[in-house]
């Protein structure tokens, strides 16, 4: 996970992943035409090392990486690692056998990756990291990340939540489930750690998180937990969902115990997935903080600078809006994901 002061190590790691990358680019020299691989024509080779297949916002940041490597004219190795860190580490090592141009990857939780990032440094590939951050002690470990605030998507879920309670006209102490996402995530940890930032903050007297736990940012585990949730805590005013997902199958447990989702519990949850848009269109989401799965286009180009030699910010983020109830219906025709 970036912060300031990592950030400001982190220009060590910059220039010297900057030498990686020039290395790199000496070791492959190049023959032949066109324009892509920045080594004179030769096509560059990416791998990529994702998550697994657990959201909607996973599909559609597939499929943007997918599309983006293509149309950037990449041979791209692409690994689906069904959310086990081992499947990761197994890619990452497969891609430094097969001398990749370039490594990138969405680690599925934060810590355990000093080990493998030590051997693609050693054979000079270099690393970006896309959507999520890692933890490490070696700055000089990962180029760069490509990729959203995580943090502050918690804070704007807390400052939307304050509109949506103001909307319903809610009084006095708020009950507050969380859904978190996958133990270990970064996005699970920081979405967390930003909400709880405003709430202590500013609702010290009011809110109050009664109960939480992951649900591990899929459909299935959202309406399991949340029927647990109704069991032990059947007067929860809101619930906060770290994913549109967890928040859809969240849906599906509320109602059958009876409940209206959006009325007799309110809910705000991360992302903006086409699905989440409908539920809020139907009134069964109250508000959606957006999360870009979007991301192919600006990895593709920062893979390329890296390849290049060219030195790239040590964060890349991504822009996002938030949207209220009322603001569905008329969004989701444009909606790209
Ligand atoms: C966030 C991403 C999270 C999404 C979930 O960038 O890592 O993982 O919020 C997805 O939907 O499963």
């Amino acid at each position: 996970m970036l912060n300031r002061r990592k950030f400001l190590t982190a220009a060590v790691g910059v220039a010297s992943a900057g030498a990686l990358a020039a290395c790199a680019k000496e070791d492959k020299g190049s023959t032949g035409t066109g324009s892509n691989g920045g080594g004179g024509g030769k096509k560059l080779t990416l791998g990529f090392s994702q998550v697994g297949s657990e959201s909607g916002w996973r599909t559609a940041n597939t499929e943007s990486v997918k599309s983006a490597a293509q149309e950037a004219g990449f041979t791209l190795k692409f690994s689906d690692a069904q959310q086990k860190q081992e499947n990761q580490i197994s890619a990452i090592r497969s891609f430094i056998a097969q001398k990749v141009d370039v490594i990138a990857f969405s680690p599925v939780v934060v810590t355990g990756w000093d080990a493998v990032l030590k051997e693609a440094k050693a054979k000079n590939i270099p690393v970006v990291l896309t959507d999520r951050s890692v933890e490490t002690s070696d700055e000089s470990l990962f180029v760069t990340l490509v990729g959203s605030d995580f943090t502050d998507e918690g804070r704007r879920a807390a400052k939307i939540l304050e509109k949506v309670l103001e909307k319903a006209g809610h009084k006095g102490p708020v009950k507050i489930a969380q859904l978190e996402g996958t133990t270990g995530a970064a996005p699970a940890i920081e979405r967390a750690k930003g909400f709880k930032e405003v709430m202590d903050a500013e609702h010290k007297d009011d809110w109050k998180i009664v109960v939480s736990q992951t649900g591990d940012f899929t459909r299935a585990g959202g309406k399991q937990v949340m029927s647990a949730f109704l069991q032990s805590n059947p007067d929860i005013d809101v619930l906060f969902a770290h994913n549109d997902d967890m928040g859809i199958g969240a849906i599906q447990a509320i109602e059958a115990a009876g409940k209206k989702p959006g009325k007799d519990i309110l809910i705000v949850t991360v992302d903006g997935v086409k699905d989440g848009f409908v539920a809020m269109s139907e009134g069964k989401i109250n508000a959606i903080v957006e999360c870009n799965p979007l991301l192919g286009p600006q990895l593709m180009e920062v893979v390329q600078k890296v390849k290049n030699g060219e030195k790239v910010e040590r964060w890349v983020k991504t822009e996002e809006s938030d949207f209220l109830q009322e603001q569905a219906k008329d969004a989701l025709p444009t909606r790209k994901y």
